[in-house]
């Protein structure tokens, strides 16, 4: 497989005024016959050759006009079929197809496949070439027109349904889309059904499709459903336009979920929750991805990308989107640290090593491999930037007439931008270098305070990435206050722009030194290399006026805390300790962002940390500094927590609301910080007590941390049945292991009957149970976790290289660690990428993680 580039980009030869299409469904024959009508694009290449994607397909038959082409008439390979210019009649034809595919064999879960039964497609990025012959590219748009017969009692496709009869049903999609956001669904599925009416007067239907019996875990989402609707009305002026709008929840998926036009597909782990099977942390999960597939029908739908290339155009903006939707459900403050979080986690991560690409990549083997956090959330990153850089009233505007612009129209990060430009007359061809520069900037701080005034200077620089060795300064919006040593806001926040390499600003005429509150509610993506004195991150996390710096200043002592404690040992200081104590028992704060400011640093996150203080990571020494923290807090806090366990009771009715689960959250960060003190007593109590899977789950973690011998088989015999709650079992275990015995217990667990390993939440839970969930595990010093990753790799991959290739990622710190291990890793890699039939979507991950 050869790189695609985006500066090879050439607009298609024919596009597509109307699609029919008719399945005759069965699992080891469908027929599929496609009616194209093609026109010449003028924008097309002299050449005029009809090229069709299509992968994995029986061509049966194929007519232009009415006459059937003969094998001379075509070329056809295994990704291919070419109509040379000579041989098509002019301008404007119809193309007919009939082909064969058996969903039935299609374990890689894109195209048409099948599902407990049930038929679903997954035609994003490129699948929809392996169900027709069709240039599958998202510049070429068109309504669809779709039959499907069978004897399945549902029949769904995209857009209003037009018929419907014994054994059959058609739909017709008015709206022009690319193949990509084509779906199919077929199966005995039950509805759940409610109806919204929009600010224009439309009536629209909504069903949330599930297996019977699922039927009563459906009421969250129709509820962020109908919450999306009106929130996306209010804010963004934008409402839906199908008479229809349908999710089905399906067991086996490759992603979290697909905005398909008026046919949602879902991983039913992002649908299904009761109070009894999932937990706060679902509910939220749910909330948001019905709220960004939803808002996908205008960002991403409506108004779609030019080429994959793009894809950041429709993801970033609606991962923003979904962001400004949860801030307003629910705490933003709270929101905004959880964001970058993960941001921190996964997409710092990515940029600091081998797998490091810009927002908008230059080229790619495999597109799937693409959908990571660098698209994802630093594109949202680079919106929110945006957003501030020009301001609330601007971006609305700028987005209103984005919408209106290029309504039914295939775009590019230079049509986005130019909107803004226009709006605001200002020059974003800098700001454009955070689409074009892979690596996170980092700012490094100098402070100089003499005779009341206060110089801060502002450097920033970013790191070498592969394939780009020399960077140029970007845009960063440095949101900046400033405090007095009493803790007295002096200086309200303003936002600095650094465009040079240095900044310096001044400050006249202060009474003493300031205490600086630098780049609040994280306003640009970068690292900050600053080391503020103990005292005055103190300061800030006990007086600052923006929550976010309030819990950074927290974060940041925890994480000093335990590198101090890795490097010789010290103890934490009791300073610390204390302001946890205040911070946790402060009833003016929010439950949630107590709980938030309780947890430690990831053991990953404090492995980074070494690595940017110039250390080897250990990941063993790693999870036995952070256990003794947490205890040592634990014992340090004891009454505080112990009183927040009493007093965070959030009451008889479960509701997944932030008031609530904040509660819990609270109450079980209490649990688990002293769950070690009384053996387990009040952990077992707790789970035992439980009448939600969040409390229940809590418990659960604290006893196999304590390795309660029997907690794992009660949990196992309660839920065996529940195929969403087993998932957290695999997953729980396994990340709860002492590191020494994890691999182990993995490997015995893959044997257990309900590890179905072609099913990928199953695969995910039990496998990143060790690669994320037990990092000291998964690092054990005898390579025993490189060899078992490596092994369910190659032998996933052969069924469903997609996921595969996602999982393979636990592979790209591997240069962070000392050479034993690196030695380890680097023999798995090879063994790997040396596996005969290795898929492009692997062979293209591990070249790039080896490289
Ligand atoms: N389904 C994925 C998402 O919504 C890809 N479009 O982000
Ligand atoms: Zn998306």
């Amino acid at each position: 497989p050869t790189a695609i580039h985006l500066a090879d980009y050439r607009p298609p030869n024919y596009l597509i005024d109307e699609v029919h299409l008719s399945f005759r469904l069965d699992p080891g024959a469908t027929r599929v016959i496609s009616r194209i009508r093609f026109r010449a694009n003028p924008e097309g290449l002299d050449d005029g050759n009809l090229i069709l994607d299509g992968e994995k397909l029986r061509l049966v038959e194929a007519r232009i006009d009415g006459s059937p082409l003969t094998a001379l008439d075509y070329l056809l390979t295994d990704t291919h079929l070419t109509v040379p210019a000579a041989r098509l009649p002019g301008d404007s034809f119809v193309w007919e197809a009939e082909v064969e595919i058996a969903p039935r064999d299609n374990t890689a879960l894109e195209g048409l496949y099948m599902s407990n039964g049930m038929y679903c497609t997954q035609s994003e990025a490129e699948g929809f070439r392996k169900i027709t012959f069709y240039p599958d590219r998202p510049d070429v748009m068109a309504p669809f027109t779709v039959r499907i017969e069978s004897e399945l009692p549902v029949l769904l496709s995209n857009g209003n349904q037009t018929s419907q009869g014994p054994g059959f049903a058609e739909w017709h999609d008015p709206w022009p889309k690319p193949a990509y956001l084509f779906a199919l669904v077929a199966g005995d599925l039950r509805p759940v059904s409610d109806r919204f009416t929009t600010m224009d007067g439309k009536e629209v239907a909504l069903n949330i499709w599930v297996r019977p019996g699922d039927e009563d875990r459906c009421g969250y989402a129709m509820d962020a459903l109908k919450r999306s609707m009106t929130w996306e009305e209010n804010v963004y002026r934008r409402a839906y336009d199908l008479d229809i709008f349908n999710i089905v929840a399906v067991d086996d998926f490759n992603m979290g979920a697909m905005e398909n036009k008026g046919l949602n597909i879902f991983n039913s782990k992002y649908v299904l929750a009761s109070p009894e099977t999932a937990t706060d942390r679902d509910f939220d999960f749910i909330e948001r991805i019905i709220a960004h597939e939803y808002f996908h029908n205008w960002t991403g739908n409506r108004i779609t990308c030019r080429d994959w290339f793009q894809l950041c155009l429709k993801e970033g903006l609606t991962v923003f989107r979904d962001q400004q939707f949860t801030e307003d459900m629910r705490s933003a403050p709270v929101k905004r640290i959880e964001d970058v979080l993960q941001l921190r986690t996964r997409q710092f991560r990515e940029d600091a090593g081998p797998l490091a690409h810009n927002v908008r990549p230059d080229s790619y083997i495999e597109i799937n491999n693409f959908y990571t956090a660098t698209v994802y959330e630093k594109g949202a990153e680079l919106i929110r930037m945006l957003r501030l850089l020009v301001g609330v009233e601007a971006y609305d505007q700028a987005l209103q007439l984005y919408f209106d612009r290029h309504d039914g129209q295939a775009c590019t990060i230079e049509d986005w931008l130019a909107v803004f430009e226009d709006v605001t007359a200002r020059d974003l061809s800098q700001f454009k270098r955070w689409y074009t520069q892979a690596g996170t900037p980092h700012v490094t701080v100098r402070e100089h305070f003499e005779d009341g005034t206060y110089r801060l200077t502002l450097r920033q620089t970013v790191p070498p990435t592969p394939d780009q060795p020399l960077k140029e300064p970007a845009v960063i919006p440095v949101a900046f206050g400033l405090l007095s040593p009493a803790g007295i806001e002096t200086h309200p926040t303003r936002i600095i722009e650094l465009v040079d390499p240095e900044t310096t600003i001044v400050i006249d005429g202060l009474a003493e030194r300031p205490v600086p509150s630098l780049l609040r509610g994280f306003s640009a993506p970068v690292i900050l290399d600053h080391a503020p004195s103990f005292e005055d991150r103190a300061l800030l996390l006990a007086h600052d006026t923006d929550p976010f710096n309030r819990w950074e200043a927290g974060r940041s002592l925890a994480r000093e805390t335990l590198l101090a404690m890795l490097a010789d040992g010290t103890a934490p200081a009791p300073a610390f300790l204390d302001g946890l104590a205040r911070l946790a028992a402060d009833e003016t704060l929010d439950a949630d962002f107590r709980a938030l400011a309780l947890a430690l640093p990831s053991e990953d996150d404090i492995a980074q940390g070494a690595v940017d203080a110039g250390l080897v990571p250990d990941p063993t020494a790693i999870h036995a500094t952070r256990k003794t923290l947490k205890e040592t807090i634990g014992r340090h806090l004891k009454p505080t927590l112990d009183a927040l366990y009493e007093a965070m009771d959030p009451g008889p009715v479960y509701s997944p609301d932030a008031g609530q689960s904040g509660k819990r959250a609270l109450r079980n960060a209490a649990l688990g910080l002293t769950a070690h003190l009384d053996a387990g007593e009040r952990a077992l109590a707790h789970y035992e007590a439980a009448d939600n899977m969040t409390d229940q789950l809590a418990g659960f973690g604290c006893l196999l941390d304590i390795g309660d011998p029997d907690i794992a088989t009660r949990f196992h015999d309660q839920w065996r049945d529940d195929r969403l709650v087993m998932d957290k079992w695999f997953l729980l275990q396994i990340a709860h292991a002492a590191p020494e015995k994890a691999v182990a217990l993995a490997e015995t667990l893959t044997g257990h009957p309900l590890f179905d390993w072609k099913n990928p939440n199953r695969f995910r839970s039990l496998v990143s149970g060790l690669t994320v969930g037990n990092p000291a595990g998964f690092h054990d010093p005898s390579g025993a976790g490189y060899a078992f990753l490596a092994d369910w790799l190659i032998r996933l991959d052969r069924l469903n290289p997609q996921t595969a290739a996602r999982m393979s990622t636990a592979f790209e710190t591997w240069k962070r660690y000392d050479a034993d291990r690196q030695a380890l890793i680097a023999a798995e890699l090879t063994r790997i990428a040396g596996t005969d039939g290795l898929s492009p979507d692997l062979s293209e991950m591990i070249a790039r993680i080896r490289a």
